[in-house]
Formats: structure tokens, sequence, C-alpha cells
């Protein structure tokens, strides 16, 4: 049995009292790592002084967690820097947030670098390693160019733009071309994987064929592979919630009495159309004012990345919007908009959900979008409320049976808002069938264990790598990774070493150095 090694920017610790959120992502990635025993990796969340050159392993139950800390000059070039600054609004295609400095860049790959050295002398040959999101591209390569041969995966969980977007990045063609140092590249939708394929191709001179993809000696498989959520646990936490009537349920049940709910839950980040939410509540209630005074929108809008300037504008912009509407439209005893900037337990989030006739996910752009699955897996079966949708969600590949809204159009969501809360219930039960059938069979189990079997499974062939400048056509020696036998139970199929031992390592010059700060 392979061991499962795991690397994401962030590392919760349960022996230093972090909590997971329940159902997320960190529990799916831990269980799936005490299925198998193994190692999680990555930044503690901390800063210190001196960068560590090692790291001391902690065993908690069959999970190894190895973390270290980040200097403060770190935390900002990599972490605040390239990965929020300029990939966070580049991946969301908004190219006017997107600023890029030397400096930040190099503390960007430092970090990579950093992370490859104190990782190597933690692994093992028959290790799988499956490394997570925007923070860390250059991560494989770093590690190949230093020898290790082991099967590498990574999972995008944001979008990626199309090339003409990507290549106004500087150093995109290094960038990018570091992304065949993986084996297996999980994005969330078709689209994700179409933008990142051709802009390997236009970028950095990569050949193709069908989903592989090869930039100098190395062959990556691109796949969609849309992740979930613990559907059975949030219906239950959802049920639970309103039966015990916690304090927000109350409150939202008992002096609002009949009036209906309308609910929008998100970090507080500009990708996620927050202020363009509201503007299009304000237009639903100015054209349709039978309305006011019957519901109202509640925002759940956890602050995050607060040193980051462009969020602080954002915080600013919310509360002045919302105050705006509010005075204009509110009455002494009604207040049509509520924001609260401050984070909820899951068990509260899941009974708003319930209790709302319209969950409103307007997100600009956005990988996926959990919210908008939790509220279908919260809802009431017998008289469940309404999704609604924007369509540059990557959810919304999946979940056509909600509302699908433009929400640049702030028109067309006000419309919405008035036609989810006007639908016959026959129409919402069917919508709401389609849309949990489909939530509960591409759950968080079911993207984990597909995503590891792909990795585990793939049928890595040698002896065809093409010496640099002699391009010669792909030949479909690799056994797709779609056909991957997904597996339930998350055991990894154990790859023969040859398999992929016979792979060269990157070869050194394929990463340049850091450009020189400045
Ligand atoms: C990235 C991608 C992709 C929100 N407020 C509270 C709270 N939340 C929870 C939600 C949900 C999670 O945070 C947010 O997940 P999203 O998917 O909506 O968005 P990102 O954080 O941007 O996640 C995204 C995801 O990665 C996974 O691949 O879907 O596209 O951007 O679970 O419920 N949780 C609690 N209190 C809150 O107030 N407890």
């Amino acid at each position: 049995m392979m061991r499962l090694v795991v690397v994401s920017n962030r590392v919760t610790m349960p022996e230093r009292g972090e909590k997971v959120a329940a159902g997320g992502l960190a529990v799916a990635l831990r269980s799936a790592l005490e299925e198998h025993g193994g190692l999680w990796f990555g930044w503690s969340g901390a800063t210190k002084a001196e960068p560590a050159s090692s790291v001391e392993p902690i065993r908690h139950g069959k999970v190894t967690y190895a973390v270290t800390d980040l200097t403060e000059a770190e935390r900002q070039s990599y972490y605040l820097g390239f990965a929020n600054r300029a990939l966070w609004p580049l991946m969301h295609y908004r190219l006017g947030l997107t600023e890029f400095t030397r400096t930040d860049y190099a503390g960007y790959l430092g970090v990579n670098r950093r992370f490859a050295r104190l990782l190597i002398p933690l692994l093992k040959p028959d290790d799988i390693i499956w490394i997570h999101d925007y923070h860390l591209i250059p991560l494989a390569a770093e590690l190949r160019r230093r020898g290790v041969t082991n099967r590498i995966g990574y999972f995008h969980h944001i979008p990626w733009p199309p090339a003409e977007v990507f290549g106004a990045l500087p150093f995109s063609s290094t960038l990018i071309s570091t992304m065949a140092a993986y084996d297996l590249i999980g994005m969330q939708t078709p689209n994700d994987v179409a933008n990142l394929i051709s802009g390997m191709v236009a970028l950095c001179g990569a050949q193709r064929e069908g989903n592989r993809v090869r930039a100098g000696q190395r062959e990556a498989v691109v796949q969609a592979f849309p992740i979930g959520i613990d559907v059975e646990a949030f219906r239950k936490l959802a049920v639970a919630s309103m039966r015990a009537a916690t304090q927000p349920i109350r409150a939202t049940t008992g002096p609002l009495g009949s009036r209906k709910l309308v609910i929008g839950v998100d970090r507080l980040d500009y990708s996620k159309g927050i202020v363009q939410r509201l503007e299009a509540f304000g237009t639903f209630l100015r054209n349709h004012p039978e309305h006011r005074g019957a519901v109202g929108l509640l925002q759940i809008a956890p602050p995050s990345r607060s040193d980051v300037p462009e969020y602080a504008e954002l915080d600013r912009m919310s509360d002045e919007v919302a105050g705006r509407l509010n005075a204009a439209l509110g009455e002494f005893d009604w207040t049509p908009i509520r924001v609260v900037k401050k984070a909820y337990s899951r068990s509260a989030l899941a009974g708003l959900y319930r209790r709302a006739q319209v969950g409103l996910v307007t997100p600009m752009r956005d990988g996926m979008n959990l919210v908008a699955k939790e509220y279908v897996a919260a809802q009431n079966p017998e008289d469940p409320g309404v999704l609604i949708l924007s369509r540059f969600a990557g959810a919304a590949q999946q979940l056509g049976e909600a509302l699908i809204v433009n929400p640049f159009d702030t028109h067309e969501v006000a419309e919405a808002i008035r036609t989810a809360l006007a639908m016959p219930k026959s129409e919402r039960l069917r919508r709401f069938e389609r849309l949990y059938a489909t939530i509960s069979s591409t759950d968080i189990e079911w993207w984990t264990s597909r995503y590891l079997a792909a990795l585990s499974g793939l049928d890595i062939p040698s002896g065809d790598i093409v010496p640099p400048g002699q391009p010669k056509p792909l030949r479909s020696t690799r056994k797709s990774s779609g056909n991957a036998k997904p597996t339930r139970d998350n055991t990894l199929p154990h790859a023969s070493r040859s398999a992929h031992s016979k792979f060269d390592p990157v070869p050194a010059k394929a990463l340049p150095n850091a450009p020189s700060a400045g």
C-alpha cells in the first residue's frame, strides 16, 4: 500500500487544538490520510525570524504532520503578495486588480524551493504526493529538479483563465511550464482544463494530445474533478440545527415571523460578487415594491485577507452600499439587508440555509463554490428553497437546475429573485430532487477517491521521453486516468515502481532561478 503525502499552503494541526471545519476539504484530506496512513506537509500559519532548515514531524494517530513557519518577509511576498495579489485576481480573470512585483515572485519561488528542500528528507520511494492549489504551482518542478521520481498530483481549487489573461503575468511562460512536472493535474471544470492545456500550448510551446500535455521532458494528464461536500453530514447538521432552534435560527424565525429570507454566505472577497448582489437585491425591491417588508437579505461575510488593500476596500464598499439601500428602501420596522461580517458555526449556517427560501450564490468567478452545494444539502426535501447560481461558478456546470444568472446583470439577478420567491412548490421539488441527486453522487468522498484512484492508477509509459528540441507526436500509451475505476473505499492500488521510476527528472535548467528582486 502506498503512503499518501498531502501538501497544502496551510496545515491545521490537531495537536495545537486547531479546529478543522466539519465537512470541509481539510476533513476529507485528513480522512484520506488516516485511511492510508500519511504525511501532511505545509505552512503552520505562524511566522518567525529565521527560516527553518528542517522540520520535526509530529505523529497524531495514523497521520504525521510536518509544518514549517514562514519569515515575515516570506509571508509578505509569497502569501500576501504573489499568491493573493497576483495569482488570485489573475486566476479570477481580474487583470485590473493583479499586482505583480519581482520581489513577490522571488519570494514565491523561494518558499516553493524551501518547501521542496524540507519535504524531500521526509519522502519514501513509494509515496504518492498530492499538492494543493495556486500557492504551490512550482513545487513539483522543484522536487523533480532534486531528483524526486514519485508520482505527483496537483489540484487547482480556483479557476484557470484563458492564455490571453494568464499570459499578462510576467514570467507566465516559465510558471505554466512547471505544471508539466505533475503526473496528474486536477481542475474543477472542463473549461479550466481547456484553458490550462491551451495556455501551456500557447505560452510554453507544449504539445497536446487529448487531455495529455507535454512540455520539455515531461507529460501530465489534465482532468476535471469537480469538488463536492459531505452531503449527508451537512443535511443532518441542518436538521439538527433547526430542531435545536439555535440563536441565529430563533432570530430569523421569531420576530420576523412570516417574512421570507434570502441568504448569501461568502468570505468577504471581491470574486464573490457581494456588492453586486446587494445592488441586485435593491433593484428587486425597487422593481417589485409588493415584496417590501415581506422579505429580507441576510449576507454572512466573514472577513478574509484583511492585510490586502483590495479587501479593505471591499469591506468599506459593502457597508456603504448596504447602508445606502437600507436608508432608501427600509422602514422603521423593517431592514431589507443585513450584512454580518463574522463567522458563524457550521451548524448555524446549515440551519440558516434551511430556513432561507432563496440561496443567492452569485460570484463573479469561482472555481466551484461549495456554498451552492451546502445550500442544496440543507434544504427540507418536502418544502425546498430555490438556488440562484452564477453561471461563472464552477458549480453551475453541474447544477443546471438552479436558476442560472449572469451576476454582471443586476436586472437579471433581481428578476431571478422574484421568480424564485414565486416558484410553485411542484417546480421547487422537481429542481431540488435533481440538484440533490447530483451533489450526493459527486460528494467529497467521491472526489477524493476518484482523484486518488486516477493518480495512483496512471499507467505511466517510459522510454518515449523526447529530447528537448525534437518534438515527436504523443503516443497513446498512457491509460486515460478517466478510466481509472473509482473506489469508494479510497484504496490506493499499488503501481509498480518501475512504472514511475523511469521518469527522468526535469533538467536543472527547466526552472530558472528567481528573478532578481526589485
Ligand atoms: C476555494 C475556491 C472552491 C463561509 N462563511 C462561513 C463558513 N464558510 C464556509 C462555507 C464553505 C467555505 O467557507 C467556502 O467555500 P467556497 O467554495 O464557497 O469558497 P472559497 O473559500 O473561495 O474556496 C472555491 C473551494 O476552494 C474548494 O475547492 O469551491 O471555488 O475559491 O464551506 O460554508 N464557514 C463557517 N462560518 C462562516 O461564517 N463555519
